[in-house]
């Protein structure tokens, strides 16, 4: 028996929820999320998201939980906007998600709708002080 496991059975703690908590420092952005997580990139950061509910149907009012990651020497995060196009219509939603923080660098979008199918771009602006960057994901929706 290895160390680890002895150990997660003297804290009555099953194996598999005691190892994540062990490895917590190299985990990928966003792995608190949950599963189903996507990742939009950046130079600097990584924004992962998980819609809610998923998956993101035409028509349907969704949220979206993120978490921002800085990359190698990044500024920390201080806000993040999310808006949503479709690149070949010219247009975008018909609504204007609203985020809030969800402490530390996470956050939660709310009131997006994709009201058509075909390709729609998740736009995640990454607020560091003064300075912005732009991740942006494709969401193709049949
Ligand atoms: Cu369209």
């Amino acid at each position: 028996m290895s160390g680890a496991r002895a150990l997660a059975r003297r804290l009555a703690v099953p194996p598999l929820l005691a190892l994540p908590l062990a490895a917590a420092a190299a985990e990928p952005c966003g792995a608190r999320l949950g599963a189903g997580v996507e990742r939009a990139e950046s130079a600097r950061y990584v924004v992962a998201f998980r819609p809610a509910p998923a998956p993101i149907a035409v028509g349907r009012a969704f949220a979206l939980d993120a978490e921002v990651c800085p990359k190698r020497a990044a500024p920390r995060p201080t806000g993040l906007r999310v808006d949503a196009h479709m690149p070949e219509h010219r247009h975008g939603m018909n609504y204007r998600a609203t985020v809030a923080s969800a402490g530390g660098a996470r956050y939660r979008a709310e009131g997006l709708l994709f009201h058509m199918p075909g390709r729609w771009q998740i736009v995640f602006d990454v607020e560091a002080g003064a300075e912005v960057e732009r991740a942006v994901r494709d969401v193709p929706l049949e």
